[in-house]
């Protein structure tokens, strides 16, 4: 847990510590744009100052018969800050890019914003709040949505940086290559506490991050917790083996296409499920009568968030 928070206990860190794999690649990339900026820009402020000081008013020089254009010039310093900023943009898609594409093998953490703290749950059920333990070596996806309004989860020591919205997942990764402890922060103004909304990140050799797995504690992983509140909030009565309700099984159906009434098809991925609990009334299914209730208001975030883990978990395929 982070104590009571000074400005004093955090110094202005203009260059954090480096902790996974991708910093040091944003680094290079933050350097070299900073580096040719200067390049840019330096000479003409230089110059423009030269100038304004060499032919000011009343100052005896030769001001005639100024020298022809020269087209050499005139492109060249067109045409070769436009290619350097042209590399510059595609080195920077690429690391975009690749922020964006979680390798397959991730370890999924689930994240809940919301005013003001952040809640984090670990696969195994083991949750905590403010502060997240992450192993070395291992990716590690951050899936995370907001119980009010929009945060944004901010790991300078990582250099990532995603948006937590209500209503939606987003994701944020990285592959954590340092132990350490390092901030974690909300980057996104979010009321009055927004200041406090931050803890710290502890990066751990796989060993003692397993270690704090089981000393952390937890009776049951977030499956088992979805597969008990299936049954508690009645899912089970329609959804399940023995219901006589014609409902569509849910096993098998996590990232598949699911068939729209209207033709269409749709990923059944966690925003989908969420969704469907919230609101069975949007998004009809092909080949069912809409009876089932919405769980909107009843059912909150965490649960959907451990509900989705048991869709996801209970992978026979049936459709
Ligand atoms: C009264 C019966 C009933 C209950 C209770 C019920 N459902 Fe449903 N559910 C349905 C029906 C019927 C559909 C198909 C809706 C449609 O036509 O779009 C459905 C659709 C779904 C879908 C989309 C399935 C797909 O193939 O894309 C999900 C996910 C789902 N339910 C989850 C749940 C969960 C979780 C619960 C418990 C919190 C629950 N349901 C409770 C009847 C029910
Ligand atoms: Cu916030």
């Amino acid at each position: 847990m982070s104590g009571p928070a000074s400005p004093a206990d955090y110094p202005l860190l203009l260059w954090p510590a480096a902790a996974s794999s991708a910093a040091a690649h944003v680094d290079y990339l933050i350097s070299a744009f900073t580096a040719v900026t200067l390049l840019l820009t330096v000479p003409i402020f230089l110059a423009i100052t030269w100038f304004a000081l060499v032919y000011r008013a009343n100052r005896k020089v030769y001001r005639g018969n100024p020298t022809d254009r020269n087209v050499m010039v005139e492109m060249s310093w067109m045409l070769i800050p436009f290619f350097l900023t042209l590399g510059f943009f595609a080195w920077g898609a690429q690391l975009f890019d690749v922020s964006k594409h979680p390798p397959g093998n991730a370890m999924v953490i689930q994240g809940i914003g919301r005013q003001w703290m952040w809640k984090f749950q670990h696969p195994g059920g083991q949750s905590e709040i403010n502060d997240l333990h992450v192993p070395t070596g291992q990716p590690v996806v951050i899936n995370m949505i907001s119980q009010d309004v929009i945060h944004s989860l901010y790991l300078p020591a990582f250099r990532v940086q995603t948006e937590t919205l209500p209503g939606r997942y987003t994701q944020v990764w990285f592959t954590a290559d340092r132990p350490g402890a390092y901030r974690l922060y909300c980057s996104e103004y979010c009321g009055t506490d927004h200041s406090v909304m931050d803890g710290e990140i502890f990066v751990m050799k796989p060993g003692d991050y397993e270690n704090w797995l089981n000393q952390a504690g937890s009776t049951q992983s977030l499956a088992a917790n979805g597969k008990r509140l299936f049954a508690s909030y009645g899912c089970t009565g329609c959804h399940g083996a023995a219901a006589t309700v014609r409902a569509p099984s849910l096993a098998g159906l996590y990232e598949k296409p699911v068939p729209m009434a209207d033709g269409g098809t749709v990923i059944a991925d966690d925003t989908y499920l969420r969704d469907k609990i919230l609101n069975p009334d949007h998004d009809l299914i092909a080949g069912y009568k809409q009876v089932m209730p919405s769980f909107n208001g009843i059912i909150p975030e965490e649960q959907l968030i451990q509900l989705i883990a048991y869709i996801k978990s209970d992978q026979e395929p049936v459709r």
